[in-house]
C-alpha cells in the first residue's frame, strides 16, 4: 500500500469511527450483556438451564440482551454473589436457599430438616402456589433488592466422610461435618451427633483435602462435580435436606428494563426451571454412576434407621419451627 492509499485508508476510517461515534451510544443503550455466576462448572445441570435461556434470550431479541455465564465460583462463593447482585454487578445468580434465609426468614422453611417427604414432593411445592408467593415475598421484599425468578431442583442433600462408612446415626457421632452459612444447617449436624461446621462451598475441598473437616454433606452431582468424593469416599444416603435452589435477579438492573423485557425474562425463567429438571434428572444418575465407578462406597439406611435421624432433629423444629408452623401445614397438605 503507498502513502496515499494508507492516508486514504487513515481517513476513510476516521470517517467511520466517526459515524460510529453516535451508534455506540446507541448500542450501549440497547444491547445489553446480562451477567450470570453459579459455583457450579459449565455443564452442571444448573449453569446449563441459564445457559441455554441465554440462548434464548438472545434470538428473542435478535441479540439485544444476551446471557454472560461466569461459571465455577469465578465471582466468588454464593455470600458475595448475592451481595453483589444485590448491588447490580451481577444480574443473574443461582444460588440455594440454604443461604437466602438470612435475606427473607420465610425462605427458611424450605432449609428445615426433612419437611419434604421426598423430592418429588418438594418439586410439586415450588411448582405450586407456595413456590409463587416465595418468589413474589422476596421479590416485594423491600431489603432484598433482589427479584426471585424461578427454582430448580437439587435433589436431596446427604453425608459423606473421610474417616468410616457411616451406617447408622450413632456412627456420625463427633465428625465434623461442614455445613452451610446458616445457623439452621449447624444445629441439624449437632442434633444428629456430628460437630457442625458453617464453611463456603469455596473453601470446602482445602477443608476436605487438609482435614479441617471430615466430611460435608450435599446432593450426588455436587459430590461429585466438586471432586470432593476423591477426599471422602463414604456417602451415606440420610436424604436429611431437601434444599431447592433459587435463580435471582438484581432488582437494581429489573427497575432498569422495559416491562416487555422484564415479561420476557420471567417466561424464560419459568421455562428453565423446567429444563433444568430433565438436565438434574439425568445428571444425578451420572454421577451416581460415576461415584460407584471411583468405588465410593454408597450406603443406604433402612426405614427404621432413616426414623432416627427424623426423631434426632426435633429440637431445631422446636427452635426454629413454630413461626413457620402454618406454612409448613400448607407444605405437609401438598399430595
Ligand atoms: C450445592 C448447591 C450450591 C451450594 C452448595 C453448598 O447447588 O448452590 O453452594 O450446595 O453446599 O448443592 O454450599
Amino acid at each position: 500500500m503507498d502513502r496515499r492509499n494508507f492516508a486514504g485508508l487513515i481517513a476513510a476510517s476516521a470517517i467511520l469511527a466517526a459515524g460510529l461515534g453516535a451508534t455506540p451510544a446507541a448500542l450501549a443503550q440497547s444491547k445489553q450483556v446480562l451477567k450470570a455466576t453459579d459455583v457450579h462448572p459449565l455443564g452442571y445441570p444448573t449453569v446449563e438451564a441459564v445457559v441455554r435461556m441465554g440462548k434464548k434470550l438472545e434470538t428473542a431479541t435478535n441479540g439485544r440482551l444476551s446471557i454472560q455465564m461466569y461459571p465455577s465460583m469465578q465471582l466468588g462463593g454464593e455470600k458475595e454473589m448475592i451481595e453483589q447482585t444485590q448491588v447490580g454487578a451481577i444480574q443473574y445468580a443461582r444460588i440455594s436457599v440454604g443461604p437466602m434465609g438470612s435475606i427473607v426468614d420465610d425462605l427458611n422453611v424450605f432449609n428445615m430438616p426433612f419437611v419434604f417427604r421426598d423430592v418429588p414432593h418438594m418439586n410439586k411445592v415450588i411448582d405450586g402456589p407456595i413456590g409463587d408467593e416465595l418468589l413474589k415475598k422476596l421479590t416485594d421484599s423491600p431489603t432484598s433488592k433482589l427479584v426471585g425468578l424461578c427454582w430448580m431442583d437439587a435433589g436431596a442433600r446427604s453425608f459423606y466422610n473421610s474417616k468410616k462408612p457411616v451406617k447408622t446415626i450413632d456412627d456420625l457421632k463427633g465428625l465434623k461435618i461442614r455445613m452451610m452459612g446458616n445457623p439452621i444447617f449447624v444445629d441439624t449436624a449437632n442434633a444428629i451427633g456430628a460437630n457442625g461446621i458453617a464453611m463456603g462451598f469455596d473453601q470446602l475441598i482445602s477443608a476436605l483435602q487438609t482435614g479441617v473437616v471430615d466430611g460435608a454433606e450435599n446432593n450426588p452431582p455436587s459430590y461429585e462435580s466438586g471432586k470432593h468424593y476423591q477426599f471422602a469416599k463414604y456417602y451415606s444416603l440420610s436424604e436429611h435436606l431437601i434444599i431447592p435452589e433459587i435463580l435471582v435477579f438484581s432488582r437494581a438492573t429489573w427497575d432498569k428494563m422495559s416491562k416487555d423485557d422484564q415479561a420476557l425474562l420471567t417466561k424464560l425463567a419459568k421455562e428453565a426451571q423446567k429444563e433444568e429438571r430433565t438436565l438434574w434428572n439425568e445428571r444425578e444418575k451420572a454421577s451416581m454412576a460415576e461415584l460407584k465407578k471411583q468405588g465410593i462406597e454408597v450406603i443406604t439406611f433402612s426405614p427404621d434407621e432413616k426414623k432416627k435421624f427424623q426423631a434426632a432433629v426435633k429440637p431445631v423444629w422446636d427452635k426454629y419451627g413454630a413461626k413457620y408452623t402454618a406454612l409448613v401445614q400448607r407444605i405437609q397438605d401438598v399430595k
